[in-house]
């Protein structure tokens, strides 16, 4: 898309917004195929507009990132589900058995551990966790870029969303190819010069900086693209939507 044209749809998005309902951007957006999996209901218009307004204003921008002396003295890990016996047999321990299963509308399904993992180009960010309650903090986080990984098996086009599950079960998100194409969303594997400790998800966690600390999900075990949410949990996308959260939450 051009940037004119991309210039007027997001000039009609505001102005019909402005004018008149959320709902006659929403139609406008859909037009367009900007169009959240969670578009339905009384905040459907809402997020219509906010996910349509960001993916065309900011599509190649970055979260920002922080020098060094910025990191967080103390970071704070949000409390977790307990763990049940399937992560407990991996611990204590290095998690020489943990694995991460790519599928879905890829060319190479295949399943990666750890040191599968650490054989892809290593990368790091000092960038923010943010809760959606209104706590955040500054980390360093080390890992692979996700594209990477989506690159070596070869995601074919018609994939339009990367959907990730952890091991604590009622955990698992998606994000569309803007993010998961983007240089800063990270398969996380260190944290702060280390390794990515249990309580801040290791051993393995996506890092999406773009978007609230929810859709940073902890360890995860398995990625599939596809072109369609509707066939995953409730059809909104991810776990969110169902507990009454955006499925975008871009910051
Ligand atoms: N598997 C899993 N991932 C999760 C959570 C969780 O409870 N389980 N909490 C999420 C929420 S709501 C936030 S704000 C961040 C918090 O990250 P932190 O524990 O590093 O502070 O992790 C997210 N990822
Ligand atoms: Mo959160």
């Amino acid at each position: 898309m051009n940037i004119s044209r991309r210039k007027l749809i997001t000039a009609g998005l505001a102005a019909t917004a402005g004018a008149s309902s959320l709902a006659a951007a929403a139609l406008m957006a859909r037009r367009y195929g900007l169009v959240p999996p969670d578009c339905k209901g009384f905040y459907g218009p809402g997020e219509t507009l906010t996910y349509a307004a960001q993916r065309l204003l900011t599509t190649h921008s970055l979260a920002r990132e922080f020098p060094r002396t910025m990191i967080s003295k103390t970071p704070f890990a949000n409390e977790v589900s307990p763990f049940k016996d399937d992560f407990k047999l991996h611990q204590p321990g290095t998690f020489k058995a943990w694995r991460l299963a790519v599928d879905g509308m890829v060319t190479h399904p295949a399943s990666f551990s750890l040191s599968d993992l650490h054989s892809f180009p290593i990368r790091s960010q000092i960038t923010e966790v943010v809760c959606e309650e209104g706590w955040s903090y500054v980390a360093e986080w080390i890992g692979t870029p996700l594209f990477e990984v989506l690159h070596s098996v070869g995601v074919l086009p018609q994939a339009r969303y990367i959907v990730y599950f952890s091991i604590d079960r009622d955990w698992w998100e998606s994000i569309d190819m803007a993010d998961a194409l983007h240089p800063q969303t990270f398969l996380t594997l260190g944290m702060n010069d280390g390794d990515l400790p249990v309580g801040f998800g290791g051993p393995l966690r996506l890092r999406v900086p773009r978007q609230l600390g929810y859709k940073s999900v902890k360890y995860i075990t398995r990625l599939t693209a596809t072109d369609n949410l509707k066939t995953f949990g409730k059809g909104l996308g991810s776990a969110s939507p169902e507990a009454g959260y955006a499925w975008y939450a871009g910051i």
